[in-house]
């Protein structure tokens, strides 16, 4: 019984030839599709790790500090949040001022300065900070990290 089962399905396979033939071309191929898919789950983790590390590196501060980049307003004391900008976005003050963030569009935005001030997240009403020594004050919206400004205090 042994003996005789054995060798018909060595000899099926033997004869069958194609199969063989086409497993070699295909095995390869499922585990480099397998490997192909770590590495390239492998590769999103980092670049996104790498983003997210850059987007909070001071190099993401000065990609994102377009707006604060912008030279300073004059002679303005308030700062508009509308359709999620600060506008002005930069401005220049003289030492001792208080400036006021007004919030217009009513969707919820805060002021956060790097220096420590902040506003509470709110969408209506208004917010001041008074500046008492010159210096460059960089503030943003934690909710649209987008969202950035800066006040340039002058010495009077
Ligand atoms: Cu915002």
């Amino acid at each position: 019984m042994t003996a005789s089962a054995a060798p018909s399905p060595a000899g099926s396979e033997r004869f069958g030839g194609e199969p063989p033939t086409g497993h070699a071309t295909a095995t390869p191929r499922r585990p480099r599709r397998r490997v192909l898919r770590v590495l390239g789950a492998v590769v999103l983790v980092l670049v996104l790790l790498t983003a997210a590390g850059v987007w909070f590196s001071p190099i993401g501060d000065r990609l994102r500090a377009d707006a604060a980049a912008q030279p300073p307003v004059s002679g303005v004391e308030d700062v508009s949040i509308a359709d999620s900008t600060f506008s002005p976005a930069s401005l220049a003050v003289p030492v001792g001022t208080t400036v006021t963030w007004t919030w217009v569009d009513g969707e919820a935005h805060d002021v956060v300065f790097a220096d420590g001030p902040r506003s509470d997240v709110q969408a209506s009403g208004s917010w001041t900070r008074t500046f008492d020594a010159p210096g460059e004050y960089a503030f943003s919206c934690t909710l649209h990290l987008f969202m950035d400004g800066r006040v340039v205090v002058t010495a009077e």
